[in-house]
């Protein structure tokens, strides 16, 4: 079962929780995101997962929920990832809230998606992704892809992702982020 309103699954097998101090390094304005921290070390997102065996064949499916909240003037957002198995794909489906969806893949192409309830979004293999809260409530989305996937944070932390999303007088944009185009080789184990 999962609800909607708050994106909490029932039964999880786990739940992962990402407060700001787990995210050093994550958010552009490294002045703004200490100086958050200092007041409290917030709840960023949580998901909650299934858990089967990590074998090909076998899906996860899990919920993502991003609370709303800045640092600074960009939104609160997921820490962002590869595939560890790059040739596995994703698909999410948002139920509450308002979004958007960040892609970037080891060529330089990077794209920006919206989410909202009832948007179903699709990550291609060999694309990297991350999700950002642009509403003011919580923002939830169903999440599906192979169990043997895995997760390579590593690539996306070294030198964060090519389009910040913030919002200024406001309004929400996507910018270009000071990195124009990733390292070569970079993530393209
Ligand atoms: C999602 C993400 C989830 C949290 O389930 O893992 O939204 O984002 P980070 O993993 O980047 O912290 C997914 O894309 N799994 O593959
Ligand atoms: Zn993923």
């Amino acid at each position: 079962m999962i609800d909607f309103e708050t994106g909490v699954m029932l039964p999880a097998d786990g739940k992962i929780e990402r407060r700001l101090s787990q995210m050093k390094g994550v958010f552009a304005d490294e002045k703004a995101y200490l100086a958050c921290l200092e007041k409290e070390d917030s709840l960023v997102y949580e998901v909650y997962t299934s858990t089967p065996p990590e074998r090909e064949g076998d899906l996860i499916y899990c919920t993502s929920v991003i609370y709303p909240g800045k640092v600074g003037d960009e939104f609160y957002m997921t820490k962002g990832h590869y595939h560890a198995k790059r040739g596995t794909s994703e698909v999410y489906l948002c139920v509450g809230g308002r979004g958007m969806l960040v892609l970037e893949n080891p060529h330089g192409d990077s794209t920006v998606l919206d989410m909202y309830p009832g948007s179903m979004s699709y990550i291609p293999p060999f694309w990297a992704h991350r999700t950002v809260n642009t509403g003011s409530g919580p923002f939830i989305f169903i999440g599906v892809y192979p169990a043997d996937a895995g997760h390579d944070y590593g690539t996306i932390e070294a030198c964060g992702m090519m389009k910040l999303v913030l919002q200024r007088g406001g309004q929400t944009v996507v910018l270009d982020s000071q990195r124009a185009s990733p390292k070569a080789g970079e993530g393209l184990s």
